[in-house]
């Protein structure tokens, strides 16, 4: 695999350099967070078989990059999903940032322009902490606690443009299938793995202690093979002392909750579904 054929689904672009075809080089924002949490998850023994391993952290000048695996290596033409977990998307230090911005504006006008405010129209801005609630309310992340971010398969390729407004759970499951690969084996093996992520997740000691914010599942298969991984950590931050979180509990401020665990189970209980449907004759 070189450069040519190597997708990046979502996520800030120019995140990613492709080192070699093994190992990508993605810039940590906007500080080194996401390599201080992937290097504590490396020595994690129950979770760092669900990640991309971690080979190098790099400081150049003011910036960290973080060496790790190509997960889309060995692969042929593969069908990938990112699914954003959690039912919250922001940090609660997000919550008291109210400077207001246009660029958010656009591209919520673009989404949905009703749910925007007469006085938003007039200055033509939102803050952050908005534009994030209404991409979750507007999507299926406030009810099931994940989204759909972005997917490609052989024939498809679905943007977060394009899936930005998939919301109820009817349309989850359509999109799901849309998919999902349609083999009894490989439904098994993504059932299995989530499955496993489930358990792994709720005792883990280093989940016990952080929340969860804007991380993301990534399906992948081809003809031969499936696997799912955890990615995107740099809002993983550690829980304030005193603070305990279910990662299923609803968000109220200052709880802390992330609706991870909530969404994952959303999650298999959808693809269980429609792995009984598409077996059940
Ligand atoms: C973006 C998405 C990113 C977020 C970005 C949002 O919205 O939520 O996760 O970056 O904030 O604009 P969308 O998915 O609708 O494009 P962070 O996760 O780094 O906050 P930004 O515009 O401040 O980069």
């Amino acid at each position: 695999m070189d450069s040519t054929n190597w997708t990046q689904l979502s996520g800030h672009k120019g995140a990613f350099v492709f080192h070699s075809s093994k190992i990508l080089l993605k810039k940590c924002e906007p500080d080194d967070n996401e390599a201080r949490i992937y290097k504590s998850l490396m020595g994690d023994a129950t979770m760092n078989r669900f990640l991309p391993k971690l080979h190098k952290i790099y400081n150049v000048k003011k910036s960290c990059f973080i060496a790790i695996d190509n997960l889309l290596y060995g692969f042929d033409n593969p069908s990938i999903m990112d699914i954003k977990m959690g039912s919250r998307t922001f940090l609660e230090d997000e919550v008291s940032n109210d400077e207001l911005r246009a660029d958010l504006y656009e591209k919520m006008i673009k989404l949905d322009p009703s749910v925007l405010t007469d006085e938003e129209k007039q200055v033509k801005s939102i803050n952050k902490l908005k534009y994030m609630q209404l991409r979750e309310q507007l999507s299926s992340s406030s009810t099931l606690g994940f989204r759909i971010e972005a997917f490609k398969t052989r024939n498809l390729n679905k943007s977060k443009a394009d899936l930005s407004l998939v919301k109820s759970k009817k349309h989850v499951r359509k999109v799901l299938k849309k998919f999902l690969p349609t083999d009894r084996d490989k439904l098994d093996k993504i059932l299995n793995r989530l499955n496993l992520i489930h358990s792994s997740f709720k005792c883990s000691s280093f989940f016990g202690s952080h929340e969860v914010v804007g991380s993301s599942l990534l399906i992948i298969y081809d003809s031969c093979k499936v696997n799912i991984w955890m990615i995107d950590f740099a809002k993983t931050v550690p829980l304030p002392e005193g603070i305990v979180i279910n990662h299923v509990s609803p968000w109220v401020q200052g709880n802390h909750e992330d609706g991870y665990l909530f969404g994952l189970e959303n999650l298999i209980n959808i693809i269980k579904e429609i792995k009984d449907t598409v077996f059940s004759v």
